[in-house]
């Protein structure tokens, strides 16, 4: 058994998370946490919002509310869509909690002590109309580097460089559209990369083998370009005031205190039971901790550079990031999700049209990994049309009702398996052990492309069989194809657990067989698990249809390319 730490890119307290956030950090992340719970291994799966910095201080303002209450609100929206999605956290924490300000001031004292952190003045930007210093991503410019227009002053989104505000060209406050901006000279704390930068490097030598092209490209580039000093502290009032002298009325950087959230929300996880949990076994432990990490491209070099610095320029023991997966975006259509011009659907509005399994099926199936990937509305309904209601679903209530009415709801009973059982026992083999290979190495698409090929193994299995024709000449032989059937359901139900796990109860439930882990899956050895004469219920079908006007709804509802 070993001890897997699985975190995600910590969602932004106040936006309201679409399908891209779901696709590109927080389902994969719960699926993965999920299927290793299910290998056997000890898994902290922690989370929680990102609530500093000036994001907030606006979206309060224009909620007219406190910034500590519309954070409160907030991140009781987030929890609740998360529970809606089955999110498997142990804990979903906060930035904001008293915990992380602990973390942050003693790693912040660490830095400091061993000489990586510097002071400068160094001009920022004021806007006037605002009467406020503009946070860097408040800065709307075009990129010096691409010339993408709508680029941020923390970060050009289209060519995923790191910029300084300063660098925008016509630059604007994003919260008032004012070009009347004054750069100011205000002192500041940095960090200073460039003196950590051999350390990094060695570092990420280590983790070549390891890290999909996505994270290590990323790593790598910016390694190649040469690190800069970064400004950790900020002319704020929310967040964690600096605790140095002649810091006073100066917070940290969101940047600077939110990856140090992980440690401060596993710190909130042990608070809930101190007796039995410890903080420093999951994060003073590299040694016997892998910590995978889901995020977007965008955040990869937060984490693959700024934060692993951040971590060894304490000099202390931490358990670093092992393996970094990176996603590509979702896009709505082909276009950018918007809640301002109503394109796209956001997560909370999903779980209200559909289960949460119809949604964490097609966005695992297509999942951005190597490239983005497009959600739209027909391929949505195919999806569930076909694959989930009519080749898993159509198969269970199929092979289920076909039994009850020869048989009452019991699996039948007598006669052994033979050589087109046995031929099925073999390719389902195959297919389940690359399966568990992908998911293992989390690469879902082709786990999810594995999961299918073992729904239709069972279809085309009782195509072949025809127990519908074989019953009226030998009704004992009908039996073994049955028994073989409701054992195939159970292995069904087991098998997509990590991804739907609502249908995987359900379909469990009718089976009155309990989840059991998928270490050594042996398909011969779970083909007899259920015996003849145990009892089942058919009840109620597992998916619905999604009907062409119901799509149609949904297209006028959340907007449409076409
Ligand atoms: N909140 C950015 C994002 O949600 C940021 C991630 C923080 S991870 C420590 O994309
Ligand atoms: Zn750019």
């Amino acid at each position: 058994m070993s001890k897997i730490l699985v975190t995600s890119a910590l969602p932004y307290i106040n936006g309201v998370p679409h399908l891209g956030h779901m696709a590109g950090c927080l389902l994969p992340s719960d699926v993965y946490a999920r299927f290793e719970r299910m290998m056997g291994n000890e898994v902290l799966y922690i989370c929680g919002t990102d609530e500093h910095g000036t994001t907030s201080e606006v979206g309060a303002l224009k909620a007219g509310m406190e910034v500590q209450e519309y954070c409160d609100m907030n991140h009781a929206r987030h929890a609740k869509t998360y529970k809606d999605f089955n999110l498997s956290f142990d804990f979903f924490g906060r930035t904001s909690a008293p915990e992380n300000k602990e973390a942050t001031y003693h790693i912040f004292e660490q830095l400091d002590k061993n000489g990586y952190i510097e002071e400068k003045s160094i001009k920022q930007v004021y806007s006037v109309d605002d009467k406020m210093f503009l946070a860097d991503r408040y800065i709307t410019g075009t990129c010096p580097y691409c010339g993408y227009d709508k680029a941020r002053g923390d970060q050009c989104e289209n060519c995923t460089r790191v910029l300084e505000p300063t660098e925008l060209i016509d630059a604007r406050s994003t919260i008032s559209g004012s070009k009347n901006l004054e750069v100011r000279e205000t002192k500041h704390l940095f960090l200073n990369l460039p003196k950590l930068e051999g350390k990094l490097a060695e570092w990420v030598k280590t983790k070549e083998p390891f890290w999909p092209d996505v994270a290590y490209t990323i790593a790598q580039k910016w390694l190649k370009e040469g690190l800069q000093e970064r400004c950790i502290t900020r002319d704020l009032k929310w967040g964690f005031a600096v605790n140095k002298a002649g810091y006073e009325g100066k917070v940290f950087y969101v940047w600077f205190d939110a990856p140090i959230g992980y440690i401060g929300i596993t710190k909130q996880w042990v608070k809930q039971d101190e007796a039995n949990r410890s903080w420093q076994e999951w994060w003073l432990n590299p040694e016997k901790v892998r910590h995978v990490e889901f995020m977007g491209k965008d955040n990869v070099p937060y984490h693959s550079i700024t934060f692993p610095a951040t971590l060894l320029g304490t000099k202390e023991n931490w358990t670093q990031v092992d393996f970094l997966k990176g996603f590509s975006y979702l896009t709505y259509e082909g276009g950018k999700f918007s809640k301002s011009e109503n394109r796209g659907i956001f997560a909370e509005d999903a779980i209200k049209e559909f289960p949460a399994d119809y949604w964490r099926y097609w966005i695992m199936a297509n999942s951005p990994e190597s490239s983005d990937a497009s959600f739209n509305w027909d391929l949505f309904a195919g999806a569930v049309n076909k694959d989930l209601n009519g080749v898993l679903g159509n198969f269970v209530s199929r092979v289920l009702k076909m039994t009850a009415s020869k048989w009452r709801e019991q699996v039948p009973e007598g006669g052994e398996y033979g050589a087109a059982e046995k031929e099925l026992i073999n390719a389902l083999q195959q297919r389940v052990s690359d399966y568990i290979k992908y998911m293992e190495e989390m690469e879902f698409r082709k786990a999810l492309g594995e999961l299918r090929a073992i729904w239709v193994e069972g279809n085309n299995y009782i195509s072949a069989a025809e127990p519908w024709s074989v019953i009226k000449e030998d009704e004992q032989r009908a039996k073994v194809i049955l028994r073989a059937c409701i054992n195939l359901a159970r292995i069904f139900a087991l098998l997509c657990a990590p991804i739907m796990p609502d249908t995987a109860a359900k379909l469990l439930a009718k089976l009155n067989m309990p989840q059991v882990e998928l270490k050594g899956f042996d398909v011969a050895k779970e083909m007899t698990a259920l015996r003849g004469g145990e009892p089942f219920v058919v009840g109620e079908p597992l998916f619905e249809r999604i009907s062409t006007e119901k799509i149609e709804e949904m297209k006028t509802k959340y907007g449409s390319a076409k």
